[in-house]
């Protein structure tokens, strides 16, 4: 399944990069954002996760937001999730990059990781910033307001809005030091985040795609390996410590 390049850039490689996708979570049950069993069906991504829909219709957000964030509550981190957080003693220098706002990456174990998205359990004010990371999810009639009167946001970064500048400049210049990038679970549909297997290749590094399916990127990755990531990473890790 590995190839013997591949193995190779392994052993040899200092430093490392992961970037995952919401094809991460997907058999923690976390459901992804597009493709067949996409989260928001009836909703494409761009047309709920943004401020203008927020302000619109904070109700029906904030529903979206309280679904998942039940889900997350219930679900544990998967195979997948616990090889990269092996990967990290592995290699000298190694950098976990996700999308994901589930936490989960954190709860496997994973130390440094740069939340691209932000995460779905804190919160903020939309007026005056104040983070509020404990929110009432019950009784959906009452939106959540800061002491300010302000209306409260999920901490995630929607379209149009930026990323948060360091985890962004960080991430970059991981992609940019890699001598192995992997692009894992994520369709590479959304920038910039999409950008950072194909910043890595252009510096040089090794990219592979760990997915079910072809993506947006496959035609510029050195490979990739169609499968799911909690059955491939577990085995890639046992390869590289054997
Ligand atoms: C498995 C698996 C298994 C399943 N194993 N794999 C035109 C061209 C280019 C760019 C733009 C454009 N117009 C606008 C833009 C910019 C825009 C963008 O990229 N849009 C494109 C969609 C066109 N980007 C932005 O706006 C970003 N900000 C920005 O650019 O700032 C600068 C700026 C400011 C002002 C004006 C203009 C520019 C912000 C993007 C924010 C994205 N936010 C979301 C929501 C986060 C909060 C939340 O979670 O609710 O992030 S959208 C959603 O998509 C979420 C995800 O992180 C993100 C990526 O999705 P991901 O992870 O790839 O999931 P899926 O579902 O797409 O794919 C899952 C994959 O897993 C699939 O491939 C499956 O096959 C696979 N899979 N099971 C392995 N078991
Ligand atoms: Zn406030």
């Amino acid at each position: 399944m590995f190839s013997a390049m591949l193995i190779s850039r392994l052993r040899s490689a200092k430093t490392v990069s992961v970037l995952t996708g919401a094809g991460i979570s997907a058999e923690s049950g976390v459901p992804t954002f597009r493709g067949e069993e996409g989260l928001w069906q009836k909703f494409r991504p761009e047309e709920l996760a943004n401020f203008d829909a927020f302000l619109r219709n904070p109700k029906l957000v904030w529903e979206w937001y309280n679904y998942r964030k039940h889900i997350v509550n219930q679900v544990a981190p998967n195979a997948g999730h616990y090889a990269i957080s092996k990967m990290e003693s592995l290699f000298p220098h190694f950098h976990l990059i996700t999308q994901n706002v589930d936490d989960l990456h954190r709860k496997a174990g994973s130390k440094q990781i740069y939340e691209l998205h932000g995460n779905i359990m804190r919160n903020r004010c939309v007026d005056c910033s104040k983070h509020y990371n404990e929110m009432p999810e019950a009784d959906q009639d009452v939106l959540p307001r800061c002491d300010c009167g302000g209306l409260i946001r999920p901490d995630v970064v929607w379209f149009g809005e930026t990323l948060p500048p360091l985890e962004l400049k960080r991430s970059f210049d991981a992609a940019r030091s890699s001598d192995v990038f992997f692009s894992i679970g994520t369709s590479a549909v959304v920038q910039p985040a999409a950008s950072l297997p194909l910043e890595a290749k252009h510096e040089g590094a090794y990219v592979v795609e760990i997915n079910i399916e072809p993506t947006a990127i496959s035609h510029y990755v050195d490979e990739t390996i169609l499968g799911k990531a909690a059955e491939i990473l577990p085995q890639l890790v046992e390869k590289l410590i054997e």
